[in-house]
């Protein structure tokens, strides 16, 4: 008779690294989607409903009406520091463990979020635009004349690991004067390190040359940049967004861009991406990428070893190595 214990069953949702499924499958039955087709709520849940592991994306919904059919999962591995496509009230009344990829991706984030901040500021996707449509015809004094970086007002909503990792860059290498604003100040150590000052939302707002968005989607920031809140940032101000769509209402956003309210915008994240706002992709002043903030090949072979070491670690000790917080005030980088 075979004894041998039966392997615990995971399903990968989306391809990732083979390397990294190479170490899952000594220790699970693994059914992973290297085809990459984006899985519909269906297919998802045909797929996961005998699994009682996952590892997912951020492009992938795990929520109540999914869990309801899927009893045998015991942990949702999140490759991603966000998890707002998590429903963790369900995952957690189910006894589901989930875990997510803090700090190893918040470097190469903070990198990408400068970068957009420069282009941004210094109209560097309008301008390489004009070059290669061969719309360059002659030097002029004000000829995409931007905003400068250095020794400007750097403004950081969400100062969670991400958002002091942009500060630290705008502080150490661009001479620039940092502020903050988020649920939780940092300890006054803190603070010095970078340095940054914490100020009110207002103050934040107002005061930013450059305001970079990192905190993480939730009821409480769900359009915090809205309208009014664009109303009250300088004429000359950019704004970027390496958070989560759903912090900025990008309506009011368009409109801010159309009539001068603010100067530029650089975007990584949508509300309903990978759909972009057609008057966005129309919009000279906003530069905009496709959610690879974190997308060095480094950084996203250790956010997949992190997924799979949370995996490895629950099903051989019991405990997860990075559980989601049960309640994260900013993006928990
Ligand atoms: C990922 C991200 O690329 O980690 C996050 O929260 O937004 C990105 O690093 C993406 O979410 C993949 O799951």
């Amino acid at each position: 008779m075979n004894t041998a214990p039966t392997r615990p069953r995971l399903l990968i949702a989306r391809a990732i690294f083979p390397e990294v499924i190479d170490r899952l499958t000594p220790f699970f039955d693994v059914d992973s989607n290297q085809a990459d087709d984006v899985l519909s709520a269906t297919q998802m849940a045909t797929r996961l409903v005998d699994k009682q592991g996952l590892l997912c994306t951020a492009s992938d919904v795990i929520d109540a009406p999914l869990l309801a059919q899927c009893h045998a999962l015991r942990i949702c591995a999140n490759m991603a520091v966000g998890f707002g496509n998590l429903d963790l009230a369900a995952l957690s009344a189910r006894g589901v463990v989930a875990t997510h990829t803090p700090g190893v991706l918040s470097d190469t984030t903070a990198d990408f979020g400068f970068a957009l901040l420069m282009a941004a500021a210094r109209r560097t996707g309008e301008a390489e635009r004009c070059v290669r449509e061969g719309r360059w015809h002659k030097w002029s004094y004000d000829f995409m004349a931007g905003q400068d970086v250095h020794g400007s007002t750097l403004g950081i909503l969400g100062m969670g690991r991400i958002g002091q990792g942009v500060a630290r860059r705008g502080a150490h290498g661009f001479g620039m004067r940092v502020i903050y604003h988020n649920r939780n100040r940092l300890d006054a150590a803190g603070e010095a390190s970078i340095p940054a000052r914490f100020v009110d939302m207002d103050t934040l707002l107002r005061e930013s040359d450059h305001l970079v968005l990192t905190v993480a989607h939730s009821a409480a920031t769900h359009h915090v940049i809205d309208a009014q809140a664009l109303a009250r940032m300088k004429r000359t101000a950019t704004l970027v967004n390496i958070a989560r769509g759903g912090v900025v209402d990008e309506d009011a956003l368009i409109e801010a861009l159309c009539n001068g309210v603010i100067a530029a915008a650089a975007l990584d994240v949508f509300e309903n991406e990978p759909a972009v706002h057609p008057a966005l992709v129309s919009l000279p002043n906003v530069v905009l990428t496709p959610h690879m903030a974190s997308a060095s090949r480094a950084t996203r072979l250790r956010m997949a070893h992190l997924a799979a070491d949370n995996l490895l670690a629950y099903f051989q000790t019991g405990r997860a190595l990075t559980p989601v917080p049960p309640l994260s005030p900013s993006l928990p980088a």
